[in-house]
């Protein structure tokens, strides 16, 4: 069933107090108001990840991790297992972020398997997508978009992909205040959709739930978000204030 969501993804981001601070700061401002049909996501460093779930619980938000293993466990120093993660209460974990596919080498088959691995444990994977400038610039956006999903979600049968929450997140907007115009957002997220009528059927397509990521902060959220296929965001920089984040949650 598709929902709105706004996901703060903190990436790393804030000390211990610094996080406890944001996490209360969010939970008073959600407080003093918010939309109740959208799904508030917090994504923190997953050291912090058992604090935020005990936040979240009482203020009636969601928290998810940054990345996981493709192991189930084992002798992976340094490595994070979904188990691990679902042991803290956090119910999502970003997957295919483009900062892991640059500068951690992640590609799509790998993407996969983390996808199967969170779907396994009961984590909802925020699956990221995204082409860089020169692919926009060249015209080829539409068929990256499709390859990359083709070949992260295509092994996936209806049950389990009607699990996944898909993020489109054009890399030449994150991390550079450019963000796509809300009529480049709604033409990739309806392209998206199409593609994933093609793999799952009409019916879990318009079903997904299909998040904005790149820039999207307190001044663009209410434009992004009124096109019909853009169904929430995954904030980056915009979620490390509790009243920037809160003002997006607010923009629907
Ligand atoms: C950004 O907005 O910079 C992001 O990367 C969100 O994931």
């Amino acid at each position: 069933m598709k929902k709105k969501i706004v996901a703060g993804n903190w990436k790393m981001n804030k000390t211990f107090k610094e996080a406890e601070d944001l996490l209360f700061g969010i939970a008073d401002a959600l407080i003093s108001g918010r939309p109740d049909d959208v799904e508030v996501v917090v994504c923190p460093p997953a050291l912090y990840l058992e604090l935020a779930t005990d936040v979240a619980t009482e203020h009636d938000f969601s928290c998810g991790a940054q990345n996981l293993s493709e192991h189930e466990a084992g002798a992976y120093t340094g490595e994070i297992s979904a188990a691990m993660i679902r042991s803290t209460g956090a119910a999502y974990v970003i997957l295919g972020h483009s900062e892991r596919r640059t500068y951690y080498g992640e590609h799509d088959q790998l993407i996969g398997k983390k996808i199967l691995q969170a779907l396994r444990h009961e984590l909802i994977p925020i699956y990221c997508c995204g082409e860089v400038l020169e692919e926009r610039e060249a015209g080829r956006h539409f068929q990256v978009v499709e390859k990359q999903i083709s070949d992260a979600l295509s092994g996936l049968d209806a049950d389990a992909f009607s699990k996944v929450v898909i993020a489109y997140e054009p890399v030449w907007a994150i991390g550079t205040g450019r963000t796509a115009s809300p009529e480049q957002a709604q033409e990739m997220h309806a392209f998206i959709r199409k593609v994933l009528a093609s793999h799952f059927g009409e019916h879990a397509a318009n079903d997904t739930t299909i998040l904005y990521g790149g820039s999207c902060n307190a001044a663009n959220a209410r434009e992004l978000f009124a096109n019909p296929d853009v169904d929430g965001g995954l904030i980056g920089g915009a979620s490390l204030k509790a009243e920037d984040f809160v003002k997006i949650v607010n923009s629907f």
